[in-house]
Protein backbone atom coordinates (compact mmCIF):
# COMPACT_ATOMS: atom_id res chain seq x y z
CA UNK A 1 0.00 0.00 0.00
CA UNK A 2 1.54 3.55 -1.08
CA UNK A 3 2.61 5.72 2.06
CA UNK A 4 2.54 9.27 2.40
CA UNK A 5 4.74 11.47 4.83
CA UNK A 6 3.85 15.19 6.09
CA UNK A 7 6.97 16.18 6.32
CA UNK A 8 9.03 19.37 8.57
CA UNK A 9 5.86 20.67 10.07
CA UNK A 10 4.26 20.97 13.51
CA UNK A 11 1.63 19.08 14.52
CA UNK A 12 -1.13 20.72 16.27
CA UNK A 13 -3.72 19.32 18.12
CA UNK A 14 -6.37 20.69 20.72
CA UNK A 15 -3.85 20.19 23.65
CA UNK A 16 -0.23 19.81 22.13
CA UNK A 17 2.45 21.65 19.34
CA UNK A 18 5.44 19.68 18.20
CA UNK A 19 7.36 19.26 15.28
CA UNK A 20 6.87 15.99 13.94
CA UNK A 21 6.21 14.22 10.51
CA UNK A 22 3.14 12.15 9.86
CA UNK A 23 2.73 9.05 7.77
CA UNK A 24 0.00 7.80 6.24
CA UNK A 25 -0.86 4.49 4.73
CA UNK A 26 -4.34 3.01 4.18
CA UNK A 27 -6.36 6.38 4.96
CA UNK A 28 -4.96 6.16 8.34
CA UNK A 29 -2.73 7.76 10.42
CA UNK A 30 0.01 4.84 11.01
CA UNK A 31 3.08 6.80 12.23
CA UNK A 32 4.14 9.98 14.27
CA UNK A 33 7.38 10.94 14.44
CA UNK A 34 10.69 12.54 13.70
CA UNK A 35 12.75 11.81 9.90
CA UNK A 36 9.76 9.46 8.85
CA UNK A 37 10.15 8.22 4.83
CA UNK A 38 7.09 6.68 2.53
CA UNK A 39 6.54 6.85 -1.04
CA UNK A 40 5.55 10.26 -1.52
CA UNK A 41 6.20 13.62 0.34
CA UNK A 42 4.35 16.33 1.23
CA UNK A 43 6.50 19.32 2.14
CA UNK A 44 4.63 21.06 5.35
CA UNK A 45 7.69 23.14 6.15
CA UNK A 46 6.71 26.56 8.14
CA UNK A 47 2.91 25.05 8.51
CA UNK A 48 0.86 23.46 10.91
CA UNK A 49 -0.53 19.87 10.56
CA UNK A 50 -4.09 19.80 12.17
CA UNK A 51 -6.86 17.64 12.28
CA UNK A 52 -9.07 18.49 9.29
CA UNK A 53 -12.26 20.56 10.14
CA UNK A 54 -15.28 19.10 11.38
CA UNK A 55 -18.35 21.47 10.35
CA UNK A 56 -21.30 19.69 12.12
CA UNK A 57 -24.01 22.12 11.14
CA UNK A 58 -24.87 22.40 7.13
CA UNK A 59 -27.78 22.14 4.79
CA UNK A 60 -26.73 21.00 1.87
CA UNK A 61 -29.71 20.70 -1.12
CA UNK A 62 -32.24 20.86 1.56
CA UNK A 63 -35.67 21.96 1.05
CA UNK A 64 -36.69 24.90 2.64
CA UNK A 65 -39.34 27.71 2.39
CA UNK A 66 -40.32 26.98 -0.87
CA UNK A 67 -36.93 26.45 -2.38
CA UNK A 68 -34.04 23.93 -1.87
CA UNK A 69 -30.29 25.45 -0.75
CA UNK A 70 -28.42 25.74 -3.69
CA UNK A 71 -24.96 24.19 -2.60
CA UNK A 72 -25.32 19.99 -3.01
CA UNK A 73 -23.39 16.98 -1.32
CA UNK A 74 -20.90 18.07 -4.45
CA UNK A 75 -20.71 21.43 -4.66
CA UNK A 76 -20.61 21.90 -0.23
CA UNK A 77 -18.24 19.14 0.53
CA UNK A 78 -15.72 20.88 -2.40
CA UNK A 79 -16.41 24.19 -0.55
CA UNK A 80 -15.54 22.38 2.92
CA UNK A 81 -12.13 20.85 1.44
CA UNK A 82 -11.46 24.05 -0.20
CA UNK A 83 -11.15 25.72 3.24
CA UNK A 84 -9.68 23.04 5.14
CA UNK A 85 -12.52 21.12 6.59
CA UNK A 86 -12.56 17.22 6.18
CA UNK A 87 -16.13 16.23 7.34
CA UNK A 88 -19.47 18.01 7.44
CA UNK A 89 -22.60 16.87 9.43
CA UNK A 90 -25.57 17.74 7.44
CA UNK A 91 -29.70 17.93 8.92
CA UNK A 92 -31.83 14.57 7.35
CA UNK A 93 -35.23 17.03 7.61
CA UNK A 94 -38.74 14.64 7.05
CA UNK A 95 -41.19 17.03 6.14
CA UNK A 96 -43.77 17.31 8.77
CA UNK A 97 -46.02 14.02 8.67
CA UNK A 98 -42.73 12.19 7.21
CA UNK A 99 -41.15 9.45 8.20
CA UNK A 100 -37.66 9.94 9.63
CA UNK A 101 -36.22 6.88 8.15
CA UNK A 102 -37.76 7.77 4.98
CA UNK A 103 -35.85 11.15 5.45
CA UNK A 104 -32.29 9.35 5.67
CA UNK A 105 -33.09 7.66 2.44
CA UNK A 106 -33.47 10.99 0.80
CA UNK A 107 -30.25 12.29 2.25
CA UNK A 108 -28.55 8.94 1.25
CA UNK A 109 -29.48 9.80 -2.21
CA UNK A 110 -27.77 13.29 -2.31
CA UNK A 111 -24.89 12.63 -0.38
CA UNK A 112 -23.42 9.55 -3.13
CA UNK A 113 -21.51 12.80 -4.62
CA UNK A 114 -19.56 14.16 -0.98
CA UNK A 115 -15.59 14.28 -1.80
CA UNK A 116 -15.34 13.93 2.27
CA UNK A 117 -16.80 12.21 4.74
CA UNK A 118 -19.85 13.04 6.15
CA UNK A 119 -22.81 12.18 8.81
CA UNK A 120 -25.95 13.02 9.14
CA UNK A 121 -28.48 14.60 12.03
CA UNK A 122 -31.93 13.58 12.48
CA UNK A 123 -34.57 16.50 12.48
CA UNK A 124 -37.83 16.08 14.53
CA UNK A 125 -40.24 18.32 12.77
CA UNK A 126 -43.40 16.99 13.97
CA UNK A 127 -44.21 14.12 17.03
CA UNK A 128 -46.11 11.11 16.67
CA UNK A 129 -46.24 7.40 17.64
CA UNK A 130 -44.00 6.41 13.97
CA UNK A 131 -41.22 9.19 15.30
CA UNK A 132 -40.80 7.47 18.66
CA UNK A 133 -40.44 4.17 17.21
CA UNK A 134 -38.27 4.91 14.31
CA UNK A 135 -36.07 7.11 16.67
CA UNK A 136 -34.44 3.55 17.87
CA UNK A 137 -33.84 2.75 14.20
CA UNK A 138 -32.24 5.90 13.65
CA UNK A 139 -29.89 5.41 16.69
CA UNK A 140 -29.22 1.64 16.52
CA UNK A 141 -29.11 0.62 12.95
CA UNK A 142 -28.37 4.23 11.33
CA UNK A 143 -25.32 5.32 13.49
CA UNK A 144 -27.29 8.84 14.24
CA UNK A 145 -26.78 9.78 17.62
CA UNK A 146 -28.19 13.12 17.53
CA UNK A 147 -31.55 14.83 16.97
CA UNK A 148 -32.33 18.35 16.27
CA UNK A 149 -35.60 20.37 17.10
CA UNK A 150 -36.98 23.43 16.17
CA UNK A 151 -38.34 25.87 18.31
CA UNK A 152 -38.68 28.32 15.60
CA UNK A 153 -40.40 28.26 12.22
CA UNK A 154 -44.44 28.17 13.37
CA UNK A 155 -46.43 25.95 11.08
CA UNK A 156 -43.75 24.47 9.49
CA UNK A 157 -40.78 22.72 11.42
CA UNK A 158 -41.24 24.28 14.95
CA UNK A 159 -41.89 21.43 17.69
CA UNK A 160 -43.96 22.70 20.74
CA UNK A 161 -42.58 21.91 24.47
CA UNK A 162 -44.53 18.92 24.97
CA UNK A 163 -43.47 17.47 22.10
CA UNK A 164 -39.93 18.43 22.71
CA UNK A 165 -39.60 17.08 26.46
CA UNK A 166 -41.46 13.79 24.68
CA UNK A 167 -38.20 13.63 22.13
CA UNK A 168 -35.78 14.41 24.99
CA UNK A 169 -37.06 11.81 27.01
CA UNK A 170 -36.64 9.11 24.26
CA UNK A 171 -33.33 10.84 23.55
CA UNK A 172 -32.11 10.06 27.16
CA UNK A 173 -33.36 6.46 26.72
CA UNK A 174 -31.76 5.60 23.57
CA UNK A 175 -28.10 7.51 24.39
CA UNK A 176 -28.56 10.27 21.68
CA UNK A 177 -28.09 13.68 22.06
CA UNK A 178 -31.30 16.67 21.47
CA UNK A 179 -29.85 19.39 19.51
CA UNK A 180 -31.99 22.69 19.51
CA UNK A 181 -32.57 26.06 17.41
CA UNK A 182 -33.68 28.43 20.36
CA UNK A 183 -36.10 30.95 19.15
CA UNK A 184 -39.37 31.41 20.46
CA UNK A 185 -41.40 30.88 17.45
CA UNK A 186 -44.24 32.19 18.94
CA UNK A 187 -42.93 35.62 19.63
CA UNK A 188 -40.94 35.63 16.40
CA UNK A 189 -44.25 34.98 14.33
CA UNK A 190 -46.58 37.63 16.34
CA UNK A 191 -43.70 40.38 16.05
CA UNK A 192 -43.47 39.46 12.16
CA UNK A 193 -47.05 40.14 11.54
CA UNK A 194 -46.29 43.85 13.66
CA UNK A 195 -43.95 44.81 11.57
CA UNK A 196 -45.09 44.03 8.19
CA UNK A 197 -48.65 45.40 9.47
CA UNK A 198 -46.53 48.47 10.37
CA UNK A 199 -44.97 48.77 6.69
CA UNK A 200 -41.40 47.24 7.58
CA UNK A 201 -41.09 44.63 5.03
CA UNK A 202 -37.45 45.05 4.27
CA UNK A 203 -34.40 42.63 4.87
CA UNK A 204 -33.63 45.11 8.18
CA UNK A 205 -37.39 43.83 9.67
CA UNK A 206 -36.33 40.46 9.80
CA UNK A 207 -33.31 41.15 12.68
CA UNK A 208 -36.01 43.21 14.09
CA UNK A 209 -38.17 40.39 14.50
CA UNK A 210 -35.59 38.11 15.91
CA UNK A 211 -34.26 40.03 18.96
CA UNK A 212 -31.85 38.31 21.07
CA UNK A 213 -34.45 37.90 24.02
CA UNK A 214 -36.05 35.43 22.04
CA UNK A 215 -33.21 33.38 21.66
CA UNK A 216 -31.96 33.93 25.01
CA UNK A 217 -36.04 32.66 26.44
CA UNK A 218 -36.29 29.60 23.71
CA UNK A 219 -32.58 28.89 24.65
CA UNK A 220 -32.75 28.93 28.71
CA UNK A 221 -36.00 27.11 28.11
CA UNK A 222 -34.41 24.61 26.39
CA UNK A 223 -31.84 23.96 28.60
CA UNK A 224 -34.51 23.76 31.57
CA UNK A 225 -36.58 21.02 29.30
CA UNK A 226 -33.10 19.06 28.53
CA UNK A 227 -32.16 18.92 32.25
CA UNK A 228 -36.38 17.72 33.42
CA UNK A 229 -35.65 15.05 30.88
CA UNK A 230 -32.10 13.87 32.18
CA UNK A 231 -30.35 14.19 29.04
CA UNK A 232 -27.37 16.65 27.46
CA UNK A 233 -28.42 19.27 25.31
CA UNK A 234 -26.31 20.98 22.50
CA UNK A 235 -27.31 24.61 21.24
CA UNK A 236 -26.98 25.42 17.65
CA UNK A 237 -25.81 28.58 16.43
CA UNK A 238 -25.92 30.28 19.46
CA UNK A 239 -25.52 34.04 18.53
CA UNK A 240 -26.27 36.44 21.76
CA UNK A 241 -25.06 37.07 25.56
CA UNK A 242 -28.45 36.09 26.37
CA UNK A 243 -28.15 32.46 24.89
CA UNK A 244 -24.56 32.56 25.91
CA UNK A 245 -25.61 33.66 29.32
CA UNK A 246 -28.20 30.66 29.66
CA UNK A 247 -25.51 28.32 28.57
CA UNK A 248 -22.87 29.45 31.01
CA UNK A 249 -25.21 29.22 33.55
CA UNK A 250 -26.70 25.71 33.15
CA UNK A 251 -22.93 24.36 32.68
CA UNK A 252 -21.85 25.93 36.63
CA UNK A 253 -24.74 24.69 37.80
CA UNK A 254 -23.61 21.09 36.34
CA UNK A 255 -25.81 20.96 33.89
CA UNK A 256 -23.92 19.49 30.43
CA UNK A 257 -24.83 22.72 27.74
CA UNK A 258 -22.96 22.98 24.83
CA UNK A 259 -23.37 25.91 23.00
CA UNK A 260 -22.40 26.62 18.96
CA UNK A 261 -21.59 29.94 17.66
CA UNK A 262 -21.11 30.71 13.71
CA UNK A 263 -18.18 32.13 12.19
CA UNK A 264 -20.85 34.61 10.60
CA UNK A 265 -22.26 35.79 14.14
CA UNK A 266 -18.62 36.00 15.43
CA UNK A 267 -17.66 38.40 12.58
CA UNK A 268 -20.25 39.96 10.66
CA UNK A 269 -22.60 42.37 12.46
CA UNK A 270 -26.20 43.15 12.49
CA UNK A 271 -24.93 47.29 10.46
CA UNK A 272 -25.12 44.48 7.36
CA UNK A 273 -29.17 44.43 7.21
CA UNK A 274 -29.33 48.75 7.26
CA UNK A 275 -27.11 48.29 3.86
CA UNK A 276 -28.75 50.62 1.01
CA UNK A 277 -28.42 48.19 -1.71
CA UNK A 278 -31.50 45.38 -0.91
CA UNK A 279 -29.60 42.01 -2.36
CA UNK A 280 -27.16 43.27 0.38
CA UNK A 281 -29.07 42.86 2.98
CA UNK A 282 -31.25 39.88 2.07
CA UNK A 283 -28.32 38.28 1.40
CA UNK A 284 -27.12 38.09 4.53
CA UNK A 285 -30.81 37.08 6.04
CA UNK A 286 -30.15 34.18 8.66
CA UNK A 287 -31.77 32.79 11.56
CA UNK A 288 -30.94 33.97 14.27
CA UNK A 289 -29.76 36.90 12.74
CA UNK A 290 -26.39 38.94 13.08
CA UNK A 291 -25.54 40.95 16.43
CA UNK A 292 -24.25 44.07 17.53
CA UNK A 293 -20.51 44.06 18.80
CA UNK A 294 -21.24 43.35 22.34
CA UNK A 295 -22.38 40.33 21.58
CA UNK A 296 -19.85 39.25 19.29
CA UNK A 297 -17.45 40.24 22.03
CA UNK A 298 -19.36 37.54 24.28
CA UNK A 299 -19.11 34.82 21.74
CA UNK A 300 -15.28 35.14 21.36
CA UNK A 301 -15.31 34.99 25.33
CA UNK A 302 -17.24 31.80 25.33
CA UNK A 303 -14.76 30.48 22.81
CA UNK A 304 -11.38 31.34 24.93
CA UNK A 305 -12.83 30.34 28.47
CA UNK A 306 -14.49 27.04 27.07
CA UNK A 307 -18.54 27.77 27.85
CA UNK A 308 -18.97 27.14 23.76
CA UNK A 309 -17.50 24.86 22.04
CA UNK A 310 -17.65 24.55 18.35
CA UNK A 311 -17.76 27.29 15.40
CA UNK A 312 -19.99 25.72 12.94
CA UNK A 313 -21.52 27.85 9.85
CA UNK A 314 -25.00 26.45 9.64
CA UNK A 315 -24.18 26.76 5.74
CA UNK A 316 -27.20 27.13 4.12
CA UNK A 317 -26.76 29.02 0.47
CA UNK A 318 -29.51 30.46 -1.58
CA UNK A 319 -28.96 32.86 -4.83
CA UNK A 320 -29.39 36.40 -5.07
CA UNK A 321 -32.57 35.09 -7.05
CA UNK A 322 -33.83 33.03 -4.40
CA UNK A 323 -34.06 35.69 -1.78
CA UNK A 324 -35.33 37.79 -4.25
CA UNK A 325 -38.60 35.62 -3.60
CA UNK A 326 -38.87 38.32 -0.27
CA UNK A 327 -38.99 41.37 -2.02
CA UNK A 328 -41.97 43.21 -0.51
CA UNK A 329 -42.35 40.80 2.45
CA UNK A 330 -38.94 39.63 4.49
CA UNK A 331 -40.73 37.00 5.89
CA UNK A 332 -40.33 35.80 2.40
CA UNK A 333 -36.85 35.97 2.15
CA UNK A 334 -35.15 32.36 2.51
CA UNK A 335 -33.25 32.18 5.62
CA UNK A 336 -29.32 31.25 5.08
CA UNK A 337 -25.96 32.39 4.36
CA UNK A 338 -22.88 29.89 3.13
CA UNK A 339 -19.70 30.02 4.81
CA UNK A 340 -18.31 26.44 4.83
CA UNK A 341 -15.35 27.78 2.44
CA UNK A 342 -14.36 30.04 4.80
CA UNK A 343 -14.94 29.38 8.22
CA UNK A 344 -11.38 28.10 9.15
CA UNK A 345 -9.31 30.95 7.41
CA UNK A 346 -11.83 33.30 8.89
CA UNK A 347 -11.16 31.76 12.16
CA UNK A 348 -7.36 31.93 12.29
CA UNK A 349 -7.51 35.52 10.93
CA UNK A 350 -10.25 37.40 13.14
CA UNK A 351 -9.54 34.50 16.31
CA UNK A 352 -5.38 33.37 15.52
CA UNK A 353 -4.54 36.27 14.04
CA UNK A 354 -5.40 38.68 16.74
CA UNK A 355 -4.70 36.86 19.85
CA UNK A 356 -7.87 35.57 21.10
CA UNK A 357 -7.58 32.65 19.95
CA UNK A 358 -4.40 30.04 20.62
CA UNK A 359 -3.87 27.77 17.16
CA UNK A 360 -4.22 25.18 19.98
CA UNK A 361 -8.13 26.23 20.98
CA UNK A 362 -8.73 26.92 17.38
CA UNK A 363 -8.05 23.13 16.62
CA UNK A 364 -10.11 22.25 19.57
CA UNK A 365 -13.49 24.39 18.83
CA UNK A 366 -13.06 23.60 14.54
CA UNK A 367 -12.52 20.04 15.30
CA UNK A 368 -11.51 17.84 18.35
CA UNK A 369 -14.62 18.95 20.29
CA UNK A 370 -16.87 18.26 17.92
CA UNK A 371 -15.57 14.89 17.24
CA UNK A 372 -16.15 14.37 21.11
CA UNK A 373 -19.67 15.60 20.92
CA UNK A 374 -21.05 13.60 18.08
CA UNK A 375 -19.17 10.63 19.60
CA UNK A 376 -16.78 10.12 16.44
CA UNK A 377 -12.94 11.14 18.48
CA UNK A 378 -10.11 9.81 18.09
CA UNK A 379 -11.44 8.10 14.37
CA UNK A 380 -12.06 12.00 13.70
CA UNK A 381 -11.18 15.24 15.37
CA UNK A 382 -7.40 13.59 15.93
CA UNK A 383 -3.81 13.59 14.83
CA UNK A 384 -3.11 10.16 16.21
CA UNK A 385 -1.86 6.65 15.27
CA UNK A 386 -5.17 4.84 14.06
CA UNK A 387 -6.99 8.16 13.37
CA UNK A 388 -8.52 8.65 10.09
CA UNK A 389 -6.01 10.68 7.45
CA UNK A 390 -8.33 14.39 7.88
CA UNK A 391 -5.73 16.62 7.57
CA UNK A 392 -4.91 20.30 6.94
CA UNK A 393 -1.37 21.53 6.74
CA UNK A 394 -2.06 24.98 7.63
CA UNK A 395 -0.03 27.61 5.99
CA UNK A 396 -0.10 30.86 8.45
CA UNK A 397 1.60 33.11 6.02
CA UNK A 398 -0.18 32.21 2.93
CA UNK A 399 -3.33 34.91 2.38
CA UNK A 400 -6.08 36.04 0.08
CA UNK A 401 -9.16 38.03 -0.71
CA UNK A 402 -12.37 36.35 -0.26
CA UNK A 403 -14.04 36.22 -3.55
CA UNK A 404 -17.10 34.88 -5.09
CA UNK A 405 -15.44 34.98 -8.50
CA UNK A 406 -13.19 31.86 -7.11
CA UNK A 407 -15.12 29.79 -4.80
CA UNK A 408 -16.59 26.91 -4.80
CA UNK A 409 -20.10 27.23 -3.79
CA UNK A 410 -23.00 27.61 -6.29
CA UNK A 411 -24.10 30.47 -5.43
CA UNK A 412 -23.10 34.26 -6.96
CA UNK A 413 -22.49 36.00 -3.72
CA UNK A 414 -20.17 35.69 -0.83
CA UNK A 415 -21.05 37.21 2.95
CA UNK A 416 -17.21 37.24 3.50
CA UNK A 417 -16.67 39.15 -0.02
CA UNK A 418 -13.52 41.51 0.20
CA UNK A 419 -12.46 40.72 3.39
CA UNK A 420 -8.66 39.63 3.86
CA UNK A 421 -7.75 36.09 5.22
CA UNK A 422 -4.36 35.36 6.18
CA UNK A 423 -4.07 31.69 7.03
CA UNK A 424 -4.99 28.84 4.36
CA UNK A 425 -4.50 25.41 3.77
CA UNK A 426 -1.45 24.44 1.66
CA UNK A 427 -2.94 20.61 1.54
CA UNK A 428 -6.17 19.31 2.63
CA UNK A 429 -6.14 15.53 3.35
CA UNK A 430 -9.31 13.58 3.52
CA UNK A 431 -8.40 9.64 4.62
CA UNK A 432 -5.55 10.10 3.10
CA UNK A 433 -5.99 11.44 -0.38
CA UNK A 434 -5.08 15.26 -1.18
CA UNK A 435 -7.93 16.88 -1.85
CA UNK A 436 -6.60 20.56 -1.98
CA UNK A 437 -3.35 21.53 -3.21
CA UNK A 438 -2.38 25.68 -2.72
CA UNK A 439 -5.67 26.43 -3.42
CA UNK A 440 -6.87 23.86 -6.40
CA UNK A 441 -8.95 21.30 -5.74
CA UNK A 442 -8.67 17.81 -6.96
CA UNK A 443 -12.35 16.76 -6.91
CA UNK A 444 -13.28 13.30 -6.29
CA UNK A 445 -17.19 12.64 -6.23
CA UNK A 446 -18.71 9.58 -3.80
CA UNK A 447 -14.68 9.69 -1.98
CA UNK A 448 -16.64 10.96 0.89
CA UNK A 449 -18.26 7.87 3.01
CA UNK A 450 -20.96 8.11 5.50
CA UNK A 451 -19.48 8.28 9.21
CA UNK A 452 -21.59 6.36 11.79
CA UNK A 453 -22.21 7.55 15.33
CA UNK A 454 -22.50 5.33 18.17
CA UNK A 455 -25.16 5.91 20.65
CA UNK A 456 -23.41 7.30 24.11
CA UNK A 457 -22.66 4.54 26.60
CA UNK A 458 -23.15 6.82 29.66
CA UNK A 459 -25.74 9.61 29.30
CA UNK A 460 -25.55 12.01 32.49
CA UNK A 461 -29.42 11.03 33.94
CA UNK A 462 -29.06 13.16 36.70
CA UNK A 463 -27.87 16.56 35.49
CA UNK A 464 -28.39 18.46 38.29
CA UNK A 465 -30.80 18.98 41.61
CA UNK A 466 -33.39 18.12 39.19
CA UNK A 467 -32.94 14.59 39.21
CA UNK A 468 -36.16 13.93 41.65
CA UNK A 469 -37.95 14.19 38.90
CA UNK A 470 -36.48 11.31 36.90
CA UNK A 471 -37.35 9.01 39.78
CA UNK A 472 -41.00 10.43 41.77
CA UNK A 473 -41.28 9.07 45.47
CA UNK A 474 -44.38 8.18 46.38
CA UNK A 475 -45.83 9.00 49.56
CA UNK A 476 -47.95 6.91 51.87
CA UNK A 477 -51.18 8.48 53.78
CA UNK A 478 -52.94 7.19 56.11
CA UNK A 479 -56.14 8.66 55.28
CA UNK A 480 -57.49 10.00 52.13
CA UNK A 481 -60.87 12.34 52.60
CA UNK A 482 -63.79 10.96 50.67
CA UNK A 483 -64.32 12.89 47.01
CA UNK A 484 -66.39 15.88 46.45
CA UNK A 485 -66.86 16.81 50.22
N1 LIG B 1 -31.47 29.13 9.92
C1 LIG B 1 -31.11 29.56 8.73
O1 LIG B 1 -30.74 30.72 8.60
N2 LIG B 1 -31.16 28.72 7.68
C2 LIG B 1 -31.49 27.36 7.80
C3 LIG B 1 -32.19 27.00 9.00
C4 LIG B 1 -31.99 27.93 10.12
O2 LIG B 1 -32.34 27.62 11.24
ZN1 LIG C 1 -31.39 26.69 12.94
ZN1 LIG D 1 -29.29 25.12 10.63
ZN1 LIG E 1 -2.08 40.61 3.86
Amino acid sequence: MASKVIKGGTVVTADLSYEADVKIEGGKIVEIGPNLSGDETLDAAGCYVMPGGIDPHTHLEMPFMGTFSSDNFDSGTRAALSGGTTMVVDFALPSPGQGLLEAIQMWDNKSTMAHCDYSFHMAITWWGEQVFNEMETVVREKGINTFKHFMAYKGALMVNDDEMFASFQRCAELGALPLVHAENGDVVATLQQKLLAEGNNGPEAHAYSRPPEVEGEATNRAIMIADMAGVPVYIVHTSSEQAHEAIRRARQNGIRAYGEPLIQHLTLDDSEYKHSDWDHAARRVMSPPFRDKKHQDSLWAGLASGSLQVVATDHCAFTTDQKRTGIGDFTQIPNGTGGLEDRMPMLWTYGVGTGRLTPNEFVAVTSTNIAKILNIYPKKGAILVGADADIVVWDPEKEKTISASNQQSAIDYNVFEGKHVKGLPRYTLTRGRVAVEDGTVNPQQGHGEFVKREPFQAVNKALSTWKELTAPRKVERTGIPASGV
